[in-house]
Order: structure tokens, then C-alpha cells, then sequence
């Protein structure tokens, strides 16, 4: 049996067993639930952003002729955005040509080029309006952008062959690499927001060059290890950006979130690369850290508004939470890569249950709007209101927004839809066993020893739970299907039968079917309700409703105000109806809730019989598209 190429060369010197993910160009989405939000991203969701990015001056500002009392000062985070726009537009073109996109991107390519000037160095803040100020200000995000740069000029030159874009961001590494490392120039050491490490990874892999490995490495070694990085604001501890420990000693999540999962998922690629096994377990470590004690029932993560990130163990208040877009994409991001390193369905089970909750909450179903915090509740009254402090604790938005003053979120959905098909497969380094991690209506093609077998992946999953694996050439011997952690009744069969198969660390495995004869994996979606970790105070006495990878939640369109007053009766059935406006099952139940009549004031005696009330409960994901009212996942029981 042929043995996979890995994607570097040292990649297959090592000795423990390692994964390959079957990138996102080779797993057409087509049809189904994925295939149509690829298809309103690439049409809609894209476009959106271009559009809201110019009128605030994010593209303009490439043109570095910003002058003072001109509207649209060019902001630090900007060329990020812009980049990731980018990148985004480069996935839509490995499926569809468009001119339109090519030309944006060369124009801007070109404009890159010129102003990067003998140095390679590029930054719309510093670079035009204050270069003596580069590299003095370790959360100028310098480091951050240049990530960006280099995952979409990655993107583009796999996309159209073109290496404009490419070029400039390996000059621009190059530059980085004379600075951080030979010449030891800059005021810090290694970036207060992680990003570069991972791109770093990428633009070795798409170019070859094993210095983009080595100048990854060093900033990973060097975060918490080195007397030169200061905190990066003086009231921030060095745990904000995950430099209180070298990482490889870390145990817990720590800090800002969206830089905490960056940094991680650049510390497994590394471990990937260089089979790293004390990476390897800090990463392992870290995961079961966020996932076990400091992540919402929907995947969110990053509790804590004042500075977007993790506070302790089981701290996952409901009206406060923060819960940004970014943070869950880069959730799913290391979540990926671990999977790279082990096959256990943890990873999977933990990027699935932040795809369809958290991370989808976050557009519009018409897909032009965002949120970029997801809470788990929501209130209006407490949102709206005018109180005499100046600060009072900040509440999440009601309503998505069109864009952002920080618009991190937006383009990050926009590159993560239009390349969500490669978290569905990796396949074993020697070949033997094709792991399926996520169910998407899908044609997959996988390349072993230089020949080519295609996986075809019949299902209206997560509405349905049945999914048909058909192969046609088969190329390995087992296939591995993860059998998701919130199932509790599945089926396999192959050649009328049943399957007797026990999982492996949450996978099944089976010889690999032949082709014309299918494999049917069926997973029952039957209602669920979930429970927290008694330490979760914001779930004490409540359940929240799942079917499949969907989490549910009440809104008060459907429900009525004062949502938490709600009681559920565990006892009564939970009725599911098919409604075509959402694309989705909603769930009925009922319960009770307090008579609002015969109150005179704030209290009574309790004890008044509650009157009934039928519950109507929609997927989390599509809350907040009707009028804006009350939400709330945890319910009372
Ligand atoms: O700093 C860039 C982005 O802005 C971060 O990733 C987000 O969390 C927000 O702080
Ligand atoms: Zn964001």
C-alpha cells in the first residue's frame, strides 16, 4: 500500500503516526445544507464585506495617501481584514472564476509590491504614516497582519497560479527574519496577537522553504521565554497573550482568546512538522483545557468581555458572554490540526459543536450581517438601558451588524465557510485508514501513491442523520467514521447488513467498502436535553434542548417576555416540525410559567399555581433574524 505524501518532508520521518487533512479544493460541497451557505458566502456574504470594507476606507487605505482630517484614518487592524478578505476571495476562486475578484486582488497585489519598497516590509499604519514607529509596539499587530498576508497570498497563488501576492509575502518574511532573528532590531521578541506562527507554517508548505518552518519555531520558542517581551498594555498580566510560561509547560487556557487558539493551533502544526511530542502534550493539554472546563454548550469561548478572553475554570455566565466569532473559528482551527496529531473524535466533536452553533450564530440567514460576540442570553430591556454609571457591565448586542469598527469577525466567516469542506477527512500517514470527521453532502477526491480515489457522502445531515459513504477506487484498506459524541444511537451497514463495530476513541472503523457498494451510517437525531458541570452557575437548575449537533433556544417572538421566568416539564413530549423559512426542525414542548396578574408589587408568597405554556424552541443559529426580543439557551427545570 502506498504511503501518503505529507505535506513537508519531514513530515514522513516521523515515528508516531500522523494524519493528513484532504484539503478543501479537493472536498466539493454538492448539496445540501453546506453547499447552500458556501454558495450565499460566495455570492453574498463575500460581496458584503467588500463593500461595507469600502466604504469605511479599508481598501483605500492600501493607496497610503491617508492625510490628516481626512475621513477613515487608517486603523492598525485594517490591513488584517483586508487580507483576509483576501484569502476568502481566493478559496471562492479555486471553485468559480471571477474576474471581478482576480482583478481586486491583482490590483491590490500590485500596490503591495510597490510600496514594499527595498525592505519587503508592509503595513498601511506604519509603513505610510508612521515608519519610525515599526516594530516599537509589541500589540501594533506588525506581526499579526503579516500572518494574514502570507495566508492569502498562500491562498491566491494555489488558487490562480499567480505569485505576486505570494512573493511579497515571503519578502515580507524574509524582512521579518533579518529583524526578529539575525539582527534582533525590534523592541520585543515575539507578537502580543499570535497569527504569524501558523501562516508561517502555510507559506513553508506552499514554497518549500524551511527557514518559514524555523522563523515559526522561534516565535513559539521564544513566547514566555525571554526577558524582552513586556506585557503588552501595562494592565494586562503576560497571561493575556499567553506568555506567562514557555508553551511548552502551559496547562490552561489563559488570556485573549482569539490569540490564545491562534497560538495554539501554530504550536501543532509545529508539532506536526517537527514531531514534537512536548508540544504535542502542551497542545493536548490545552485543548481538554477549553474543552472540558472553558467552553459553552454552543462551542463559544472567551467568557469575559473587558479582554476577550478566558477567566476560570467553569466561568461561562449566559448574558454576558463574549463568545467572539473569531475565537470559535480559531477553535475549529486548532481543533483540525489535533486531529492531525491523534485520531480522537474529542477534536471533531468539539469543532462540530462550535460549526453549527456558535460559529453559525454569528451571520445572518441572509448572510450580510455578523455578531461578533454570541451570547447564550439575551435581554433588550438590560442591553438598551441608561443607567448613571459609566461603565456598567457591557451587554453583547441584540442585532448583527453589517461591520464593525474592529471587523476581525466578518472576513474570518467569509475564508472559513468557503473552506469548511476541508475539515471533513484526514487520512493515516501510511495510508491504511480514511478518517470521516464531519458529514457534508460531498464529493471528495484523496490522492494515495499517485492515484486517486474519490468518497461520496450522501446527506441532508444535521437535519437528517443518515449519511451514505460511497467510494469509487478504493485506495485504503479501513475507513474510520466518527460517531459523534452527542449520539447516543447509531447504526452501520454495509451489504444489508448491520455492523457490529465498537469505537475507538469515538471512531468506527471498517474495511473500506467496494465500490458500487455503499456504506450507511445512520445517527438518531432524537431531541436531547443537555446539563452542565454543577461549577457552571449561569446552567444550575436548567437544561438546554439539543437535536444532533444542533443546540436550541427559546426567543421571546415565539415565547413571550421574561424567558427565565420559563419552567420546562420534563415530562412532556418534545415534537419536532420541519420549517422551511429557517431550513430546520424546531422543537415543541411544554411548560409553565408565573401568572403575571395578581401582583401588587415585587414579591408574594410563592407557591400561586403557574400557568401553562406550550414552548416553541428554533436552533440556536438562527436566533435573532425576526424582531429583536428575548433569548435564552439554558432553561429552567
Ligand atoms: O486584535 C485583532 C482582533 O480584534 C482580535 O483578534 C479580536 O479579538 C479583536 O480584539
Ligand atoms: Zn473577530
Amino acid at each position: 500500500m502506498a504511503a501518503v505524501t505529507f505535506y513537508s518532508k519531514d513530515g514522513n520521518k516521523m515515528c508516531e503516526m500522523k494524519y493528513q487533512s484532504i484539503p478543501h479544493d479537493k472536498v466539493d460541497l454538492t448539496g445540501g445544507f453546506w453547499a447552500g451557505r458556501q454558495e450565499l458566502n460566495a455570492h453574498t456574504t463575500l460581496w458584503a464585506v467588500r463593500e461595507r470594507f469600502a466604504e469605511t476606507g479599508r481598501f483605500d487605505a492600501f493607496r497610503f495617501d491617508w492625510r490628516e482630517g481626512m475621513p477613515n484614518k487608517p486603523y492598525l487592524y485594517w490591513v488584517g481584514d483586508v487580507e483576509k478578505w483576501m484569502e476568502a476571495a481566493a478559496y471562492v476562486l479555486k471553485r468559480e472564476k471571477d474576474p471581478r475578484l482576480e482583478e481586486i486582488i491583482d490590483r491590490l497585489a500590485e500596490r503591495i509590491e510597490r510600496q514594499q519598497g527595498e525592505s519587503g516590509y508592509y503595513h498601511v499604519t506604519f509603513s505610510a504614516l508612521a515608519p519610525a514607529e515599526r516594530w516599537t509596539n509589541r500589540n501594533a499587530h506588525e506581526l499579526y497582519a503579516a500572518g494574514h498576508l502570507m495566508e492569502a497570498g498562500v491562498a491566491y497563488y494555489e488558487a490562480t497560479g499567480k505569485d505576486r501576492l505570494l512573493r511579497c509575502a515571503c519578502r515580507f518574511a524574509d524582512e521579518i527574519e533579518r529583524v526578529f532573528v539575525k539582527d534582533g532590531e525590534a523592541a520585543f521578541v515575539t507578537p502580543g496577537h499570535e497569527e504569524i506562527e501558523l501562516a508561517l507554517v502555510k507559506l513553508y508548505r506552499c514554497t518549500g522553504e524551511k527557514r518559514y518552518l524555523e522563523l515559526s519555531r522561534f516565535f513559539i520558542d521564544q513566547r514566555g521565554n525571554n526577558q524582552k517581551d513586556r506585557p503588552v498594555q501595562e494592565w494586562w498580566n503576560s497571561r493575556y497573550e499567553q506568555a506567562h510560561a514557555p508553551v511548552r509547560e502551559q496547562d490552561t487556557a489563559e488570556g485573549h482568546a482569539v490569540r490564545a487558539v491562534y497560538l495554539y493551533s501554530g504550536m501543532a502544526d509545529l508539532a506536526f512538522e517537527y514531531g514534537d511530542s512536548a508540544l504535542k502534550e502542551a497542545c493536548r493539554r490545552l485543548f481538554r483545557s477549553i474543552a472540558q472546563r472553558r467552553m459553552y454548550v454552543t462551542g463559544g469561548i472567551g467568557s469575559c468581555a473587558r479582554d476577550e478572553g478566558f477567566t476560570i475554570d467553569y466561568d461561562l455566565p449566559n448574558l454576558t458572554a463574549y463568545s467572539e466569532t473569531c475565537a470559535g473559528i480559531g477553535l475549529m482551527l486548532f481543533a483540525s490540526r489535533m486531529l492531525q496529531l491523534e485520531a480522537d473524535s474529542l477534536y471533531a466533536d468539539v469543532a462540530e459543536r462550535v460549526l453549527y452553533n456558535a460559529f453559525l450564530s454569528s451571520t445572518s440567514l441572509d448572510g450580510t450581517a455578523f455578531f461578533y460576540e454570541n451570547p447564550l442570553e439575551l435581554d433588550p430591556r438590560l442591553v438598551h438601558r441608561e443607567v448613571f454609571a459609566k461603565e456598567p457591565t457591557r451587554m453583547p448586542s441584540t442585532r448583527r451588524m453589517k461591520v464593525f469598527s474592529t471587523s476581525c469577525c466578518p472576513p474570518n466567516i467569509t475564508r472559513f465557510v468557503a473552506s469548511v469542506s476541508g475539515m471533513l477527512y484526514t487520512i493515516r500517514q501510511d495510508a491504511e485508514v480514511l478518517y470521516v470527521h464531519h458529514f457534508m453532502d460531498s464529493r471528495a477526491q484523496v490522492e494515495v501513491g499517485g492515484q486517486r480515489m474519490t468518497v461520496v457522502q450522501s446527506t441532508a445531515y444535521p437535519q437528517e442523520g443518515t449519511v451514505t459513504l460511497s467510494v469509487e477506487n478504493p485506495l485504503v484498506k479501513r475507513m474510520a467514521v466518527r460517531i459523534p459524541g452527542w449520539c447516543q444511537e447509531w447504526m452501520v451497514e454495509y451489504g444489508g447488513q448491520t455492523l457490529s463495530l465498537t469505537p475507538e476513541k469515538g471512531y468506527v472503523y471498517f474495511d473500506c467498502p467496494r465500490e458500487g457498494e455503499p456504506v450507511t451510517i445512520r445517527f438518531s437525531m432524537k431531541p436531547q436535553l443537555m446539563e452542565a458541570h454543577p461549577a457552571v452557575r449561569d446552567a444550575g437548575g436548567r437544561v438546554a434542548l439539543q437535536r444532533g449537533p444542533l443546540v436550541y433556544c427559546l426567543e421571546g417572538v415565539d415565547n413571550g417576555e421574561n424567558l427565565r421566568d420559563i419552567q420546562l416539564d420534563l415530562s412532556s413530549p418534545i415534537t419536532e416540525e420541519f420549517d422551511p423559512q429557517l431550513g430546520a426542525f424546531v422543537l415543541g414542548a411544554s411548560g409553565w410559567r408565573k401568572d403575571p396578574e395578581g401582583y401588587q408589587g415585587l414579591y408574594r408568597p410563592a407557591g400561586l399555581p403557574r400557568i401553562r405554556q406550550d414552548l416553541r424552541f428554533i436552533p440556536y443559529y438562527a436566533f435573532a433574524n425576526r424582531e429583536e426580543c428575548e433569548m435564552i439557551v439554558w432553561v429552567n427545570i
